[in-house]
């Protein structure tokens, strides 16, 4: 589990890894600028799984020194939902161009994505350079 090392990330934010979890949307007022609900590693988001209720904002962190990114697979969005990249991409084919054209939507160590999910439903999501290490996260969306 590298749960030595995620904590070892995580110093100072023993808030963000006990509080968040589940937590609903509309509580980022002002004084979190270092809460986040899934941190990365090297090759893995953590956690790689994460349930929220429809409307709750998800918060990424990059909590390694690698950069990585956050981005949906196009065929697992629930009918309706809104596709997630960080960069802003439209879709996966091109948020893959854009990572492979100079690195676009890449998480630098500290960088922060967020996005909001309206659509319940599970979302699955990986990191570009790291998809061979089988970097994926899933999103489960409630009612
Ligand atoms: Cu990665």
């Amino acid at each position: 589990m590298e749960r030595r090392e995620f904590l070892a990330a995580a110093t100072g934010l023993t808030a963000a890894t006990a509080g968040c979890l589940g937590r609903s949307s509309g509580n980022t007022a002002g004084t979190e600028t270092t809460d986040y609900d899934v941190g990365m590693s090297t090759r893995e988001f953590k956690p790689a799984e994460i349930e929220v209720s429809a409307g709750s904002t998800v918060v990424w962190r990059n909590t390694s020194s690698h950069a990585h990114t956050v981005t949906a697979y196009d065929d697992s969005l629930p009918d309706g939902a809104d596709y997630f990249a960080s960069g802003g991409f439209e879709n996966q084919t091109a948020a893959q161009q854009g990572w492979f054209d100079g690195a676009g939507g890449a998480l630098y160590s500290g960088d922060v994505y967020e996005h909001t999910f309206e659509v319940p439903g599970e979302y699955v999501y990986f990191c570009i350079p790291h998809e061979a290490s089988r970097m994926v996260g899933t999103v489960t969306v409630t009612e």
